[in-house]
This record gives C-alpha cells, sequence and structure tokens, in this order.
C-alpha cells in the first residue's frame, strides 16, 4: 500500500480535528506528547518494564522511550525521535513504516537538544510528568484530557487493522497454550507456549496472561503460574492478550479435559456469549446488555440445575452475582481497559447500576466502539459463602455446585466492534483465519 492511501493517513487526520475540537477556547495551540521513560527501580541502576504513554501511541505507531511528539491543528506532525549516544543499548531503528511521510521526524540525542526543537507556542502535555518536560506545557489539563479520552472510544479503521492484528497473535498464542496444556504442560509451560506463539514477551503483552488450571480458573485474576503439573488437569482457563503498535487484544477461553457436566457447561456459555455478542450494535446501552447476560446465565443456572429457582428469580435474587460477579465486558483499544468506558459526553459519569459495581462500561454503544463480551460463572469460595450465610442459600442446588467446583469456572471473551451493518468479532475472525 502507498503511504498516500495508507489508513494511517487518514487516522491521523482524524485525531487532528479530534484535538482541534477538543482544543477549542481553551487558549493551546497544540499538545506535547511525551512517549514515557521506564521507571528506575529504587536505589538500583535498572529499570522497570518500559510501557508507552497511550496518547504517544494513538498519534504514532513506534514508541521509543525519551521520544516526543508535537501536534496541533494546522501544523504537521514532529516527531523528535531520541536516538541516545550509548554502547550499553541498542538505540531504536529510524522508523521506516507507512506512516513515516506524514510526519516531519527530527533524531535528538540527548533531553536539551528535544526541548530546543519544539516549536514556540503554548501547549498541554499529555502525559507523566518528568522533569525532562518540566515548564514547557501545562500538565493534563482535564478538559482537554476528558474531551480526547471520550473520543478514544471511537476507532478508525487503522485502530481496527491494529486491533484485527492483535487480535491473531493472541488467537496464535491461545492455540500454542492449548496444546501445551493438552499434552501434559504446567500453568507455567503453558504460558511460555503462549509466548512463543504470540511471538510476545512478558512486557510486550498488554496485560500479565492469566492461566489456571482446576480450582484457580476460579480466581478471576488468578496471578501465579505453576511449574508443577498437577496429576490430572480437569480444566483449562486462560486469559491472554497481546499487543500490536500499542492497541491490544483481550481473549478468553476455557477449556474441558473430558466430555460430562463442565463440557457441556463451557458449551452453553459459549452459545451465550456468541448471542451477546450479537447485541453488539450502535445505539446499544452497554448496561442493558450486561442485564441481558444475567437473564441468559439465570437460565443457564436452571438448565445446569444448579439453582431450584426459575431464571428470573435467579436473576432478582442476586444468584446470578454469585457465579457472575464481574461486568459483560469492557472497551479495548490502546489499554486493555480503555478510558471513558462510564464517561458521557460533554463531561459527567454514567453510573453503574445498583449491585453492579464492577461493570466498567456504561456507555451506549457507537459505530466504532471496541468491546470485550466476557459472560463467566465461577465456583467462588467467598461468594458461594455468602450465599451458603442466607436466604440464597435454598436457591441453590449445592449438590450440582459440589459437583462442578473441581473445575472452577468458565469465562468466554471476545473482542467485538460495533458497526452499523452488524458486529465484527475480530476473536472469532482470528480463529477461523488459523482454522481453529
Ligand atoms: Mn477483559
Amino acid at each position: 500500500m502507498k503511504g498516500s492511501d495508507h489508513p494511517y493517513r487518514a487516522h491521523l487526520q482524524e485525531l487532528t480535528r479530534r484535538l482541534e475540537a477538543c482544543l477549542e477556547g481553551s487558549g493551546f495551540n497544540g499538545a506535547l506528547i511525551p512517549a514515557g521513560r521506564a521507571p528506575l527501580v529504587f536505589s538500583d541502576d535498572l529499570h522497570y518494564p518500559y510501557r508507552p504513554n497511550p496518547w504517544f501511541c494513538q498519534w504514532c505507531p513506534e514508541a521509543h522511550p525519551g521520544s516526543l511528539i508535537v501536534v496541533g491543528p494546522g501544523r504537521r506532525p514532529l516527531l523528535l525521535f531520541r536516538q541516545e549516544a550509548d554502547y550499553w543499548h541498542m538505540p531504536p531503528v529510524t522508523p521506516s513504516g507507512p506512516w513515516v511521510p506524514e510526519w516531519d521526524i527530527r533524531v535528538v540525542r540527548s533531553t536539551p537538544e528535544a526541548r530546543n526543537a519544539i516549536p514556540a507556542g503554548h501547549y498541554a502535555l499529555l502525559g507523566e510528568p518528568d522533569p525532562d518536560w518540566e515548564g514547557l506545557a501545562v500538565l493534563n489539563p482535564a478538559p482537554l484530557l476528558e474531551c480526547l479520552e471520550y473520543l478514544r472510544a471511537r476507532k478508525t479503521p487503522y485502530e481496527l487493522s491494529c486491533l484485527t492484528e492483535a487480535s491473531l497473535r493472541a488467537a496464535r498464542g491461545h492455540l500454542a497454550a492449548e496444546a501445551s496444556w493438552r499434552n501434559g504442560g504446567s500453568e507455567f509451560d503453558a504460558h511460555l507456549a503462549y509466548c512463543a506463539g504470540a511471538g510476545q514477551h512478558d512486557d510486550e503483552l498488554p496485560y500479565r496472561n492469566i492461566i489456571g488450571f482446576d480450582r484457580h480458573g476460579a480466581v478471576l485474576h488468578y496471578q501465579h503460574l505453576e511449574r508443577e503439573r498437577p496429576a490430572a488437569s480437569r480444566s483449562f482457563l486462560i486469559d491472554a492478550g497481546a499487543s500490536v503498535a500499542g492497541y491490544a487484544a483481550d481473549i478468553t477461553r476455557t477449556w474441558a479435559a473430558e466430555q460430562g457436566e463442565f463440557a457441556d457447561l463451557v458449551a452453553a456459555l459459549d452459545e451465550i456469549q456468541q448471542r451477546l455478542a450479537a447485541g453488539v450494535t450502535p445505539g446499544r446501552d452497554f448496561r442493558e446488555l450486561h442485564f441481558a447476560a444475567h437473564r441468559e446465565i439465570g437460565g443457564l443456572l436452571v438448565a445446569a440445575g444448579l439453582v431450584t429457582c426459575t431464571a428470573e428469580s435467579a436473576v432478582e435474587a442476586g444468584v446470578t452475582r454469585t457465579f457472575f460477579p464481574h461486568g459483560l465486558g469492557h472497551l479495548l483499544g490502546l489499554q486493555v481497559h480503555d478510558v471513558a468506558g462510564t464517561r458521557a459526553e460533554g463531561g459527567g459519569e454514567i453510573p453503574r447500576p445498583d449491585g453492579h459495581p464492577f461493570l466498567r462500561l456504561t456507555r451506549t454503544l457507537e459505530a466504532g466502539c471496541v468491546v470485550t463480551i466476557e459472560p463467566g460463572i465461577y465456583f467462588i469460595d467467598m461468594l458461594l459463602d455468602e450465599a451458603r450465610a442466607d436466604f440464597r442459600s435454598e436457591l441453590i442446588a449445592w449438590d450440582k455446585v459440589a459437583a462442578l467446583y473441581p473445575y472452577g469456572g468458565v469465562r468466554i471473551e471476545d473482542n467485538v466492534v460495533a458497526l452499523a451493518e452488524g458486529p465484527r468479532n475480530l476473536t472469532r475472525e482470528a480463529f477461523a483465519a488459523l482454522g481453529a
């Protein structure tokens, strides 16, 4: 593709329009956006992993520590590309992607050189406070940041292509990790297989892999990787993503070792997940989709014999929240839980519904919004104990809970784009492209 018709060009134009609209009346004539740096560990000369500033990634596909961009209406974007004179590390290679012709790129060797290269102007700075850039700009003015955050939910075709690539990478990792589990690997082995399959190491992944066998599947953000393989593993839950040019995939799959009640539960939840994903359309209030998930899960609890009441009573009594205690999904993009999920247009918050404190997305979907759809059913000690201690106890079939308890839980999570012509499921597309 030639530079001139690359979707990046239209993306850059859209970002410039958004910035201009959000700057209106502010008195600023542009923004400085640093790529960020990796902080030093206390009393050490080693750094924490580098996590680039997402605002930088949105404008510029190649983020390296110490770089800075200058953007604003009516000006060509300027990249001050930091190439330190350094024989301890490999300096970043001067960029050459299809986005390069759209930029003025100036290589800088030091902070003073970068500061001197910034054209005169009244700027806002978007990013972490950093002594390197002190005194040059107003740090993160709230009205500007809120305006830009709100708009970030609408993805451009360029952003959708990055998210599509990220899903493909993640799907390759998922297939490799599943194979490792089926072939007798430990949680740690599955993690290594995932990284090899996705072609990314830990610091490149958008979040730490959640890889849980058996009961570990009941820990929503299970953070360990057991080195020992259990004698026999009956279930495998993996929540793992990948990133491309700063854009994240966020995918969960759950596998049963053998046919039986747990495999049936996984299959039934998969059907529910796909029905909910079909509801990702412009104009849909995500809170309503979250409630639809509760009604679906109520039906599944009845069908699986896990409750002794009707689906409606399971929802009303809060029993569905015992088994499904998190939100249906969240915005996805430059951050895995992308910004402004509860932000109203023009400012203010759209409240979470009572009793649903963990729902990260309360907005009405627009064309180009990318969300996760991730219903789950878990057997979590803390929540089961709470339910056992009150009126919910008689609504739950405890013998069935005991039978499924050793499997931990099920979550199925896809990344879905709301589009006028109907939802696009990036995750199912990626697995299908790999023949899975
Ligand atoms: Mn997620």
